[in-house]
């Protein structure tokens, strides 16, 4: 595998990031998990804007433009001759001192990964996924936005271990006032009575490019617009359907939260309209804006 790491490609045992690396020591720095399908990068354009925002957020400037980023991405994705796959790009504060000074960090370091990606079993899709309610809270915008793409992720790794020691893969999450936020690296949706419903980005959620996907463009084009409104966990049991997107999970139906069956128990109808046609879009024509 080649990877592309400031400015050159690389075989991987040659990409290299230094013990000094800021990325590394204080998890200071940004970065997006990007989707290809079918040889088109899956709405590149908005998750290059959402890594300029991130990066702008915590005061990191790229020494590479945008359109040399994107140029990156796609040199490393034919050098390894992937059609489907996976990016993931990485903007770290760069080499520095040990101490916290971000600015003592000359120049960022930028590494882009194109790879495969393992996708969870089909049967998933099909049967839906159980879930738990994390007893750990997100964390607050006030404190670190969980807008903001960070390479600090222990908020959510340390939620997904409660996941996993329950015998799950995603917890939801709910924010400091009790209001339902989102999983550990997927959104949440909620089906009531034919509306369809998503916590806005001001609940503390990472404003998901899938996300954005559905509201702009799937729900719209299938008659089923979809609204941003807090909600509580207690509506969240009593839907009819609850679904979850992500670039990993793309659009997958959750039919269990703990010990609570969601709606019937089964994948509902308007989760089954999301799914397929998301897969549609994306396998026929990918948008890359
Ligand atoms: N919330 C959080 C906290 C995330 O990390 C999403 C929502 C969904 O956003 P997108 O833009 O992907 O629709 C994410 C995304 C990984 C991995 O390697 C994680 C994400 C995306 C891709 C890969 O686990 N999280």
């Amino acid at each position: 595998m080649k990877i592309w790491i400031d400015g050159q490609l690389v075989p991987q045992d040659e990409a290299k990031v230094s013990v000094m690396d800021h990325g590394l020591l204080y998890g200071d720095g940004c970065f997006e998990g990007i989707r290809i399908y079918n040889g088109r990068i899956f709405k590149l354009g908005s998750h290059l804007r959402r890594m300029w925002d991130s990066a702008e957020e915590i005061r990191l400037q790229s020494p590479y433009s945008m359109e040399e980023v994107e140029r990156a991405i796609r040199e490393t994705v034919s050098a390894n001759q992937l059609t489907d796959g996976y990016i993931r790009l990485v903007f770290t504060r760069g080499v520095g001192t040990l101490g916290l000074h971000p600015f003592l960090c000359p120049v960022p370091t930028v590494f882009v990964i194109a790879d495969t990606i393992k996708l969870y079993p089909q049967e998933l899709y099909e049967s839906g996924m159980q879930i738990i309610v994390a007893e750990r809270r997100r964390v607050p915008r006030e404190c670190l936005d969980p807008q903001i793409k960070s390479l600090n992720y222990l908020n959510n790794i340390l939620a997904k271990i409660e996941a996993i020691d329950a015998g799950v893969l995603e917890a939801l999450m709910l924010n400091m006032e009790g209001w339902v936020s989102e999983c550990t690296g997927d959104n949440v949706f909620v089906v009531k009575d034919g509306a369809v419903f998503t916590p806005p980005p001001d609940a503390g959620i990472l404003n998901g490019i899938t996300r954005q996907f559905l509201i702009d463009d799937l729900g719209p084009s299938l008659g089923l617009p979809i609204q941003e409104k807090l909600f509580r966990l207690e509506e969240v049991y009593q839907a009819d359907e609850l679904f979850l997107t992500g670039t990993a999970a793309e659009v997958i139906g959750v039919t269990r939260i703990g010990d609570r069956v969601i709606g019937d128990g089964t994948v509902g109808p308007i989760t089954r309209r999301f799914v397929s046609e998301f897969r549609a879009r994306v396998s026929a024509d990918a948008p890359e804006d």
